[in-house]
């Protein structure tokens, strides 16, 4: 892709998204939050409101016409969400609410009914909590074993050391496709035929893979993978587990009641199949639909392009970054990077640097982000994370940069009164 059109992949789309052409602290917003949650184009936004003023209906329950609108664009949202990260089938893909929700589906579900004592569960320690509590849980509850790869001195997932823990006692191995604070893509091809190779299987958290990068569930070999809609510019509310087909099958039900059924009787139930044996109760029928809507968005500019472009923009970051008195940054440089970079400053902790940040219009996380371990590994309490979507700019970043260089500024004056 040449310069020109990368440019114009932000200049083209920016005028989609109502939210980014506003004032915040009299300063044109910056929007650096990618990966807590993205931003809705008017594409996704206009969905919701046509489904609500149109078909608006449950699904797979009326055999009127609303219903049967509601079901089908439903069931095509389904088939959306399948075909981004080339699922075998739509019945392969489980609506939930988020990432959360399908990783403590499967915990529940395959977790609490397939391990036992002396089996071994491998996570690493970039975890998001959402990857760690759940399987805590089931640790707890079936006596099985955490054991958690280490970081190599760049940062990254420690191949070497993963392969020592791995044995016939490891039964799942559950990681991130990307940390969502070092920012690293991990060799998930090799973690995936590594477990096999031991007959364990293998849960990918993609939530920040799915909105940047092609992802393929089939090349890729994974037993099950999760994302998030709202951080690939669906609405929130709704994510999705993609499982194989037979694991799914042979899984029970996580949460009983309204249409995960085949027949109820007072004293048992037997269950629907695939993927509605999932699905208890009304989904939330708009978000899945507006999360298809996003999905023909993303296609539509291109998951390669998109990739492309923040790999540009996040190489830009990082050497601006570097170039600030006292930095720390996490992760390994690009192009081995996501578009988020995680940071700390010698002189101003990241919630004061966030507070100034947002006084100038920009917006970027202090804190934890949901990796309190990590930071723990990192000898940190907090860091400071700005992350990129396809509709930043490198004159974004200039800015960005100017005021963080004006924070460090400020913080050394106020730093060597005190001396
Ligand atoms: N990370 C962040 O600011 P939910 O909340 O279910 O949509 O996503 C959870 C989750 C799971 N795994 C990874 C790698 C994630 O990054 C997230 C969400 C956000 O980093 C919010 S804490």
């Amino acid at each position: 892709m040449t310069t020109t059109t990368r440019r114009s992949l932000a200049q083209a789309t920016r005028a989609d998204f109502p939210i980014l052409h506003q004032a915040v602290n009299g300063h044109p917003l910056i929007y650096f939050d990618n990966a807590a949650t993205s931003q809705k184009p008017r594409q996704v936004l206009e969905c919701l409101q046509h489904y609500y003023e149109c078909d608006n209906a449950n699904v797979h329950r009326g055999v009127h016409t609303l219903s049967n609108r509601a079901t089908q664009a439903y069931e095509e949202a389904r088939a959306k969400c399948a075909r981004l990260i080339h699922a075998p089938a739509p019945e392969t893909l489980v609506f939930t609410r988020n990432a959360t929700e399908a990783i403590n589906l499967v915990a529940y579900s395959w977790g609490m009914s397939q391990l036992q004592a002396g089996d071994e569960i491998v996570l690493t320690v970039m975890e998001h909590h959402s990857n760690l509590v759940p399987w805590q849980w089931v640790a707890q509850r079936t006596g099985a074993t955490l054991r958690f790869v280490r970081l190599t001195p760049q940062e990254t997932f420690d191949l070497e050391h993963y392969q020592s823990l791995l044995s016939n006692r490891t039964k799942l191995v559950a990681c991130a496709y990307v940390s969502n604070m070092l920012g690293c893509v991990n060799p998930v091809a090799d973690i995936i035929r590594l477990a096999h190779h031991w007959g364990a299987k293998v849960l990918l958290d993609a939530c920040q893979a799915v909105p940047h990068m092609p992802v393929d569930v089939q090349a890729l070999d994974c037993d099950w993978l999760v994302a998030s809609g709202h951080k690939m510019c669906g609405p929130t509310g709704a994510g999705f587990l993609y499982g194989k087909a037979d694991l799914l099958r042979q899984m029970p039900p996580f949460l009983g009641g309204g249409e995960m059924i085949s027949e109820v009787f007072y004293e048992y139930s037997t269950y629907a199949d695939l993927p509605h044996k999932f699905e208890a109760g009304t989904p939330a029928i708009a978000e899945a639909i507006m999360l298809g809507a996003a999905v023909d968005y993303l296609q539509n500019l291109g998951l390669e392009n998109i990739h492309a472009y923040e790999q540009e923009l996040v190489s830009y970051l990082w050497q601006k970054l570097q170039g600030i008195p006292g930095i720390r940054l996490f992760g390994p440089p690009p192009p081995h990077r996501a578009g988020l970079v995680a940071f700390t400053l010698a002189d101003v902790h990241p919630h004061d640097l966030s507070t100034l940040l947002d006084e100038a219009g920009i917006a970027i996380r202090a804190g934890h982000h949901c990796t309190q371990p990590l930071h723990r590994y990192l000898n940190i309490s907090a860091s400071a994370r700005a992350s990129l979507y396809f509709y930043n700019t490198p004159a974004e970043i200039d800015r960005f940069i100017a005021v963080v260089q004006e924070a460090v500024d400020f913080f050394q004056g106020i730093n060597a009164l005190g001396d």
